[in-house]
């Protein structure tokens, strides 16, 4: 399948698929977002040559082969992995950034071991309190500083896994081939792609992607004090109509999709009149853990004329999407209502 991709910068490579590609449970590999920092590496990286190194505060440093990572334990989880620049155009007011409408999302079936089975091979100690994970990265542009992330130990043994397939192929080249960092329902930037060295330190990494980037903070704050985008917030899309889409009068199928991190989906409603009614989609489709909802509603539009469809998640533990999203200096995480509405024609 020929898949031509919305390509917002090329060198680093930025780019969504069309959101039709969005409309399945799986994403096919070929239509999974791009983001980066830095290059891709030109040559996938030679596999007899990699070796994933442990070491910081443990008991003793380790190297894991890729051959030594397919004889552990494997895990294979379904698990929706969004970029915390998702939804950032749609904001009303512009925030500097890749300008993602919602194609900065995909729900894939991840293969690869638990990041606690991989700790435990090198023993944790007293002052193993966080993970950082480092991989290849060539910077692109003038900023020269290597995309390395730390995550808390609680995640790390509780719910990480190191992932070296995506939808039962080993990991595509840009996507982080032969090995990514997951930590399930998290945002994308703390999932490190071509791993391969941990290290377990006391205190969270200190760096440019840790401490400037990746934290929502307002103009003016330091962005350090500014809480880091971890948990993906709960978000309804619409991919069925596309935006501006004309539709003749009767029934018309509404589609989409909704995620909530850690959490799952309890409902999601409908308003096609700039909030004031609501309607309960129907959900539908594999309920699994860490991976999004579809959901769906036949919609009878009757009456010809402009429509603006909204469309609002409510997850597990009771969090809802705000109207608007909230506004921060990088634009992330933008769950808004009204923002992630769509504007549709029936026409006679
Ligand atoms: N080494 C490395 N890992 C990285 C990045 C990067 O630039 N370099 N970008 C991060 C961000 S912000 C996101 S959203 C995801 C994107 O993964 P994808 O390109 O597979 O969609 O990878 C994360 N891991
Ligand atoms: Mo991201």
């Amino acid at each position: 399948m020929e898949i031509k991709k919305r390509v917002m910068t090329s060198s680093p490579l930025n780019a969504e698929p069309p959101i039709e590609l969005l409309r399945s449970w799986i994403t096919p590999n070929s239509a999974f977002f791009n983001r980066n920092q830095g290059a891709i590496p030109e040559q996938p990286i030679n596999i007899e040559d990699w070796r994933l190194h442990v070491s910081g505060q443990v008991q003793r440093e380790v190297e894991y082969t890729f051959q030594e990572l397919l004889q552990m334990p494997k895990i294979t989880t379904a698990c929706t992995f969004e970029c915390s620049g998702n939804g950032r155009s749609l904001l009303s007011e512009k925030a500097p950034g890749n300008p993602w409408t919602i194609g900065g999302v995909a729900n894939v079936v991840w293969g690869g071991v638990s990041l606690k089975d991989v700790l435990e091979g090198a023993g944790l100690t007293e002052g193993s309190l966080h993970v950082a994970f480092e991989g290849f990265g060539r910077p692109v542009g003038g900023s020269g500083v290597e995309f390395v992330r730390s995550i808390p130990i609680d995640k790390a043994l509780d719910s990480t896994i190191l992932a070296y397939e995506m939808n039962g192929e080993p990991l595509p080249n840009e996507n982080g081939y032969p090995l990514r960092a997951l930590p399930l329902g998290w945002y994308g930037a703390n999932s490190v792609k071509w791993l391969n060295r941990i290290v377990v330190m006391e205190k969270p990494y200190e760096g440019y992607f840790m401490d400037k980037a990746y934290r929502i903070f307002q103009k003016g704050q330091d962005p350090k004090t500014g809480e880091v985008v971890m948990n993906i917030k709960v978000k309804a899309i619409i991919t069925k109509p596309l935006n501006n889409e004309k539709i003749k009068r009767g029934k018309v199928l509404i589609m989409g999709a909704a995620y909530a991190g850690e959490n799952t989906i309890d409902r999601v409603m409908l308003s096609f009149d700039n909030g004031n009614a609501w309607v309960e989609a129907q959900l539908f489709g594999p309920n699994e853990k860490y991976a999004w909802r579809q959901w769906q509603h036949l919609w009878y539009a009757d009456i010809p004329g402009e429509y603006q469809i909204f469309a609002k998640a409510t997850d597990s533990a009771g969090n809802q999407q705000p109207l608007e999203g909230q506004w921060n200096a990088h634009g992330y995480c933008n769950n808004g209502i009204k923002d992630h509405g769509v504007t549709v024609t029936i026409e006679k």
